[in-house]
C-alpha cells in the first residue's frame, strides 16, 4: 500500500517521506519532514506535489489506500525511530495514555526483559526494579504518559473445572463483571487459571501472579488483585487514587483491630492494590517467605496461630501473615500500607446483601429527580454520569448503615467453585446472594444496552423504556 506509492514518487530533493506524510496518512511523521528546507528546489517540488495529487487522486479509487496507518508499524531499519513519535505532551494526563498508546511499537534497545537473568518467579529476587521499570518507560514515551495512574486488574481461579456443577457458572459470571467494569474505565485485565507455583496453592496462588503481573506489565502503576468470589457491585465509583498516593499497598481494614485485637480479620487480603515498584517486590518476599513452598511453612503456622489468637486453622495463611507483617513489623512496613475503610473496598457480603433492594430504591428515588441521571448514553461515556450522581450521593453514607451502592461485595466463605462453603451459611444463602449480587451489578450494565433484569434472582430480562424510571 503506502510502500508502492513510496516507489512511485522517489523525488530527489524532498524525502520521500514528506510527499507521502500528508496529515492524511500519517500525522505524527509529518511535522518534522514538512518543515525541511525545500527552497532550492521549491518549483522542482512544486511540479512533483502536482503530479502526486494526480496519482493520489488516481490512489483514491483504491480501497487499500485508507487503510489506517500506525507510524510505529511502519518503522523499518533506515528510518530514524525517535523522531518519529511525538514526546508525551503532558506526563500526568492519563487521558492521552487511554487514548493514543502506541501499542505495537518497542524498540530495539536493551532492556531489563533482554538480561537472561530476569526471573518471573516469587522465588527469585529482583532489583532495582524501580530503574528498570522507568528506564523502559522512557523507552516507551506514549505509555509513559499516564503511567502513573495506571491501573491493572488481576484476578484468578483454578486451572481444573469446577468441582461445583454451578461454580464455572458462577465464575464466569463473577469474571464478566471485572471485565465490564475494566471496559468501563479503561482499565486492563489479566485473568490468570495455571498455578505459576506448583507449590503455592490456593490463598498463596495469587503472590507468583501478582509477581509476574507487575514484570509483564512495567506500564502499569498499580497492580489491582481482586479475588474471583469478589464482584464490583457499583460500576460507576472510582477508586480515589489520590488518596494513597504516598502509599504502596491498599487493603480494606481496621488499623485497631490490629493493634488492638490482633484479629486475623483485621483486614482482608482479598482485594488489594499494590504499587509496581521494589518496595512491593519486596513486600512480597517477606510475605511470601510465610507460603507452603518454603521449609518454614508449619513453623510459620504455629508462629501465627500463636499470635494472632482467633485465627481458626493451623496452616500459614496469607491474610495472617499480611496482620503478622503490620503487627510485628509496623516500622518497616507500616507507613507505606493503607488500611482502608472508608468504604467497601470490598464488603462483607452477608452484611451487604440484604441492603441491594432498599438500594435500588433510594437510586431509582434519585434519579426519577435527576433528568441528568436518566439521560441515555453511550457507555464509553459512563464516567461522566457517574461523576453528575456524586452530588446526589452526599448523604448516603458508605459502608456499613449507608444506602450508596457498594463497591465491591466480597463472597468470602462461599466458595463458589468447590461450592464447600462455610459451615456457618446456609449453602442457599450463599448462591441466592451470589445471584443477587451479580444481577444487582449487570443491571447497572445492562442498562446502557437497554435493558435489565426482571428480579433479583430472574434471569430473563425486559427493555427499559425510555425515560425510566420516570
Ligand atoms: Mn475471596
Amino acid at each position: 500500500m503506502a510502500v508502492d506509492f513510496k516507489i512511485t514518487f522517489n523525488a530527489p530533493c524532498l524525502p520521500l517521506t514528506s510527499l507521502t506524510s500528508t496529515p492524511l496518512l500519517l500525522p505524527s511523521m509529518a511535522k518534522p519532514t514538512l518543515r525541511h528546507k525545500a527552497s532550492p528546489c521549491l518549483a522542482h517540488a512544486l511540479r512533483f506535489l502536482a503530479g502526486s495529487f494526480l496519482v493520489f487522486l488516481l490512489l483514491l479509487t483504491l480501497p487499500s489506500f485508507f487503510t489506517p496507518i500506525n507510524p510505529a508499524t511502519n518503522l523499518d531499519s533506515s528510518n530514524t525511530k525517535f523522531d518519529r513519535i511525538d514526546p508525551p505532551s503532558d506526563a500526568s494526563s492519563s487521558v492521552n495514555s487511554q487514548s493514543h498508546p502506541s501499542l505495537p511499537y518497542d524498540p530495539p534497545d536493551i532492556t531489563f526483559y533482554d538480561d537472561p537473568k530476569l526471573s518471573y518467579s516469587i522465588e527469585k529476587r529482583i532489583e532495582q526494579w524501580d530503574e528498570k521499570r522507568h528506564h523502559w518507560l522512557k523507552q516507551h514515551p506514549s505509555l509513559a504518559t499516564g503511567a502513573g495512574e495506571r491501573v491493572l486488574l488481576l484476578s484468578a481461579s483454578q486451572p481444573a473445572p469446577c468441582p461445583n456443577p454451578i461454580g464455572d457458572h458462577l465464575l464466569l459470571r463473577f469474571f464478566k463483571n471485572k471485565v465490564d467494569y475494566c471496559r468501563i474505565h479503561g482499565y486492563d485485565i489479566f485473568y490468570n487459571n495455571a498455578l505459576l507455583h506448583p507449590e503455592m496453592f490456593s490463598y498463596w496462588a495469587k503472590l507468583p501472579v501478582v509477581r509476574a503481573a507487575m514484570i509483564a506489565h512495567p506500564e502499569a502503576e498499580w497492580i489491582w488483585w481482586v479475588d474471583s468470589d469478589a464482584l464490583f457491585t457499583d460500576m460507576e465509583f472510582k477508586l480515589p487514587l489520590d488518596r494513597y498516593k504516598n502509599h504502596n499497598f491498599v487493603a480494606h481494614g481496621w488499623a485497631h483491630l490490629i493493634y488492638d485485637r490482633k484479629s486475623w480479620t483485621a483486614l482482608n487480603a482479598g482485594v488489594f492494590l499494590i504499587r509496581n515498584c521494589q518496595w512491593s517486590m519486596d513486600f512480597m518476599d517477606v510475605w511470601a517467605s510465610m507460603g507452603p513452598q518454603t521449609p518454614n511453612y508449619e513453623k510459620w503456622g504455629q508462629v501465627l496461630k500463636s499470635t494472632i489468637p482467633d485465627k481458626q486453622f493451623p496452616e500459614s495463611d496469607d491474610q495472617t501473615g499480611l496482620v503478622y507483617l503490620l503487627y510485628k513489623e509496623k516500622e518497616k512496613w507500616g507507613d507505606k500500607i493503607y488500611l482502608e475503610g472508608e468504604y467497601y473496598f470490598e464488603g462483607y457480603w452477608a452484611e451487604i446483601v440484604g441492603t441491594f433492594d432498599n438500594i435500588t430504591e433510594r437510586y431509582t428515588e434519585m434519579e426519577r429527580e435527576a433528568g441528568e441521571l436518566r439521560r441515555r448514553h453511550a457507555e464509553k461515556v459512563s464516567e461522566q454520569y457517574g461523576a453528575f450522581r456524586e452530588k446526589y450521593l452526599r448523604d448516603a453514607g458508605s459502608g456499613k448503615g449507608g444506602w450508596r451502592r457498594p463497591f465491591i461485595t466480597h463472597f468470602t466463605g462461599c466458595q463458589p467453585c468447590s461450592g464447600d462453603h462455610n459451615q456457618m451459611y446456609s449453602g442457599s444463602s450463599c448462591w441466592d446472594g451470589m445471584l443477587k449480587a451479580l444481577n444487582f451489578a449487570d443491571n447497572q450494565v445492562l442498562r446502557k444496552y437497554g435493558f435489565r433484569h426482571l428480579d433479583a434472582l430472574n434471569l430473563s430480562v425486559s427493555e427499559l423504556p425510555y425515560d425510566y424510571p420516570a
